[in-house]
């Protein structure tokens, strides 16, 4: 239609905003239906929260997110009895299409009913809801209503099993409380993974009971210089359960052969020489190795991947194997051949960089594509074989890249990654020889050698990190740039309100 020139664009009537609300989830549902009549539910102070047994802690979690900027009471009940009226979060049959972490959600005037086959399922749609409520429902103080989501209908499910994020603690150390702050934040997006960089030159961050000196000394410093740190044992498992109360698995990952100098200054009896390094605070790569030929290196790593299983509920050990430029290739591969075994016989299946391909573990070993082109002959070789792939391309997917040249914080060598770089490719289809059936997932790695404080990681993930969600989750099918864009505008507000320091991309017409 033709505006009058100067005419100023008629204010939207208010249920128009909140239609839009329901399209503006990230990342995009399989199918979203507003209500062709509109309506909406309403917050009030006697909402309930009715839960089935097995979802009960899904509805505490929704209960937290809901009471502090309502100001409402929200008990969680499990009882059908109470006359509906509320917010129902159920397990039962749903479409076996919705799988393992779908659900349907359904808002009309009485109620939300959110279904799903699991508890994750239903955990999914908790986070899919949030998002229909107005930006404000974020808050951590009360606010003033009205607290409305509008009317309609989403299916959805994730278009891959592992969405996931890493966190660099190694080359600077952050806290229990920083990694909770990040599995809060990055929850928000479905992400399912937390893969967590636990060793490497800078810092040993995990208390390892029979090589205690790794945690103590290797872990005493970080880049820079600063005091570094580790968890203790009690602090690891704490954080394995707040994730899996947030449904997602944590990944540990200890970097070997390189990347190993804390390692090697904590044990002299580690290097082939005898004598230990010097603890390392820079940020060079690739000068470090075990020493391959040495019988205690082996018993090194059984000990502590043993103890790392044992802390570990999740099906992956992440055995790293990056750029061991400090290895010689025979070495590199009689280093895994002793050490694969290892982490089979702990029951465990084993991650690794790409590079690891070299030594062909199993077909159930998971490669970690981190490559800056869309050629690779070891991971295209991988996927013939058999391997599932997961996907962090470097130039698309590490969050540490600057966003451009006048980035603060981050490092540079895969190029400057903007947003719609960040979200401008497809997973399905992305590495020559890799097709969708092989890729397990995607994965946003955020290696932290400038990045000191959760202000840092905030400004780094985010708006990159939904973007990597987005491509995770939604069907190709919803792939749109201009759609993303004005969604992610609508993400700024709740950030905000969450207090997540993000980057303003001038990509976005933020909110
Ligand atoms: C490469 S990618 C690394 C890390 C660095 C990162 C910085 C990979 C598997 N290794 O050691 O921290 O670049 O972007």
């Amino acid at each position: 239609a033709v505006v009058g020139a100067g005419a100023p664009a008629p204010a939207a009537p208010d249920h128009h905003a909140k239609e839009s609300r329901m399209t503006q989830v990230i990342p995009a549902p399989v199918s979203v239906t507003p209500n062709r009549h509109g309506g909406e539910f309403r917050l009030t102070p006697a909402t309930v929260i009715d839960t089935d047994r097995g979802a009960r802690r899904v509805g505490e979690y929704l209960a937290r997110v809901l009471r502090p900027s309502t100001g409402y009471r929200i008990p969680v009940v499990d009882d059908r009895r109470h006359g509906g009226g509320g917010i129902s979060l159920e397990l039962g049959r749903v479409s076996p299409t919705l799988g393992e972490e779908g659900y349907e959600l359904e808002v009309d005037r009485r109620g939300v009913e959110v279904k799903a086959a699991t508890a994750a399922g239903l955990f999914a749609g908790v986070q899919t809801l949030r998002q229909l409520f107005p930006a404000r429902i974020e808050a951590r103080t009360e606010q003033r209503g009205p607290w409305t989501a509008p009317a309609g209908r989403i299916v959805d499910y994730p278009r891959f099993a592992y969405r996931g994020a890493m966190l660099d603690v190694a080359r600077h150390f952050f806290s229990p409380d920083e990694v909770k702050r990040y599995i809060d934040q990055i929850a928000l997006y479905k992400i399912n993974r937390l893969h967590l960089h636990l060793a490497d030159d800078q810092g040993w961050r995990i208390e390892i009971e029979s090589w205690p000196r790794l945690a103590t000394y290797g872990g005493s410093t970080e880049v820079g210089g600063g005091p570094g740190g580790y968890y203790t044992k009690a602090q690891y498992r704490d954080l394995v359960a707040y994730a899996a109360e947030r449904h997602i698995e944590i990944i540990p990952e200890i970097d070997m052969p390189g990347h190993t100098n804390a390692a090697l200054a904590s044990y002299p009896e580690l290097n082939c020489n005898g004598e230990a390094p010097p603890l390392y605070t820079g940020i060079e790569v690739g000068f470090s190795s075990l020493c391959i030929e040495k019988e205690i290196t082996y018993r090194f790593v059984e000990d502590v991947l043993t103890e790392l299983a044992e802390l570990t509920p999740g099906e992956y050990l992440h055995v790293g194997g990056d750029e061991a430029q400090a290895t010689t290739e025979p070495d590199y591969l009689k280093f895994f051949q002793r050490v694969l075994p290892i982490v089979e016989g702990l029951g465990k299946k084993v991650a690794g960089w790409h590079e690891f391909l070299k030594a062909t573990p199993s077909t159930s070993a998971l490669p970690q594509f981190w490559g800056t082109t869309t050629s690779n002959a070891l991971v295209a070789e991988a996927a013939e074989r058999g391997h599932k792939i997961l996907l962090s391309p470097a130039n698309k997917a590490y969050l540490d890249m600057k966003y451009d040249a006048n980035t603060p914080l981050g490092l540079a060598w895969a190029g400057f990654t903007e947003v719609d770089d960040a979200y401008a490719w497809n997973p399905g289809e992305y590495v020559q020889g890799v097709p969708e059936a092989a890729v397990l997932g995607v994965e946003a790695p955020l290696w932290s050698e400038t990045l000191e404080v959760s202000d840092h990681i905030e400004f780094m993930a985010f708006p990159r990190l939904p973007a990597i969600a987005e491509l995770g989750w939604s069907p190709w099918s919803t792939h749109d740039w201009e759609s993303f864009r004005t969604r992610l505008a609508a993400q700024g507000p709740r950030w905000t309100e969450l207090g997540i320091d993000f980057y303003r991309s001038p990509q976005i017409d933020w909110q």
